[in-house]
């Protein structure tokens, strides 16, 4: 398709309640979109990069640097564009995945509308809903987190992950499983520990997670596979999966048993299948990663959660757990399950007037 240009749309999003992490507490989402205005057809990305570099290097305001410089430019130099070769044209460009994902994902949403068919369809989804877990955040008492866990069990949530952190570990996981029994439970750590810890993570041995994801620096895959064999809870990446070859490398050195899927992460939903094939055919688990997505990033999500590996329940929680208005249509719990939108594309677009009440700014880049 040929293509007029890019619209880049900052938004914020005020969350329902603070999420806090080992990385810092957020309030409100910064979120950056990207429209891709083609001839036949307009499509929307959204970029998972936080107001800060803390989950990993990128931010939301080099995201928009990055693609206004670098990316923007790449693809106005081509005579015709798809996810494809957006993809291929990135590739000069080291780094960046969420800003390039965010971009690829607004070519790929335009294309799949203009040719009629949704993401899922697209992605290979074999399911019409998925499972649907909550990400609950660190608290400043133990009977908070119960009333929060209590409340997204009464919605129907099918699996329960808790933030750790160094301080906020067992005795939060242990007063989750006594009060609540046999649920779905596991933990996250976004990179908090060191291999010094192992002896204390392996007291969460106690408690039947599902997994432990992400413990220790993203770049030590040597360091997870060491603390793999001193712990019987399975080891799940999020952060160091980078790319279809670094699951498949962490694999290989037993540094993950599960993987975490976030597209933006790895650059794109092309890559992030390739991250489910790779981990399909080595026999890994995979689930949806979150990162505090609007409807429009959700969409896409819940489509790849629908793909065959994805064997886990995923953080794609209905709208409401984080937004009071969205910019979409709600996605809503059923039963525990999220529907995958079957309509071109990603299904669902922006409220405009939603849309309009969030924007703080837009910039239009002309190719
Ligand atoms: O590590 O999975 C993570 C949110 C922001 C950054 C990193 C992570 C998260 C979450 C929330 O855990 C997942 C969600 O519900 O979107
Ligand atoms: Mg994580």
């Amino acid at each position: 398709m040929k293509f007029s240009g890019l619209e880049l749309r900052r938004v914020a999003m005020p969350l329902v309640a603070p999420f806090r992490t080992s990385m810092g507490t957020e309030h409100e989402r910064d979120v950056l979109l990207v429209r891709a205005v083609g001839d036949e057809a307009e499509g929307w990305g959204e970029c998972v990069a936080m107001s800060e570099p803390g989950y990993s290097a990128e931010y939301v305001a080099g995201a928009a640097d990055v693609i206004r410089r670098f990316l923007s430019p790449a693809l106005a130099a081509l005579s015709t564009v798809d996810a494809h070769l957006a993809e291929s044209a990135f590739a000069k460009v080291k780094g960046h995945p969420m800003a390039k994902a965010a971009v690829q994902t607004a070519v790929l949403d335009a294309q799949l509308r203009a040719a009629g068919m949704s993401f899922g369809a697209y992605l290979g989804a074999v399911k019409p809903a998925v499972p649907a877990g909550v990400s609950v955040g660190i608290m400043d008492t133990v009977a908070q987190l119960l009333d929060a866990v209590d409340g997204y069990l009464d919605q129907g949530y099918l699996r329960i992950k808790l933030k750790i952190e160094p301080g906020w570990d067992v005795e939060p996981v242990r007063a989750v499983r006594e009060r609540f029994g046999d649920i779905l439970l596991q933990v996250d750590a976004n990179c908090a520990y060191t291999l010094q810890d192992a002896r204390q993570l392996a007291r969460l041995d106690a408690f039947d997670l599902l997994l432990i994801e992400q413990p220790l620096p993203e770049d030590d895959i040597r360091g997870h596979a060491e603390l793999a064999r001193r712990m019987r809870t399975p080891m799940c990446l999020d952060e160091s999966i980078t790319s279809a070859r670094a699951a498949a490398d962490a694999i290989a050195l037993h540094a993950a048993a599960i993987v975490n899927i976030k597209p933006g992460r790895v650059g794109g939903y092309l890559e992030a299948r390739r991250v489910h094939d790779v981990c399909a055919a080595s026999g890994v688990p995979v689930w949806a990663g979150g990162m505090l997505e609007t409807g429009l990033g959700r969409a896409a999500n819940v489509a790849l959660a629908a793909l065959p590996n994805f064997t886990l329940p995923g953080d794609t929680s209905a709208s409401d757990r984080y937004y009071r208005t969205d910019i979409t249509a709600p996605f809503r719990l059923e039963d525990g399950h999220v529907r995958v939108p079957t309509g071109p594309g990603l299904g669902v677009g922006p409220d405009p007037d939603a849309l309009a009440a969030a924007t703080t700014g837009t910039e239009w880049l002309a190719w």
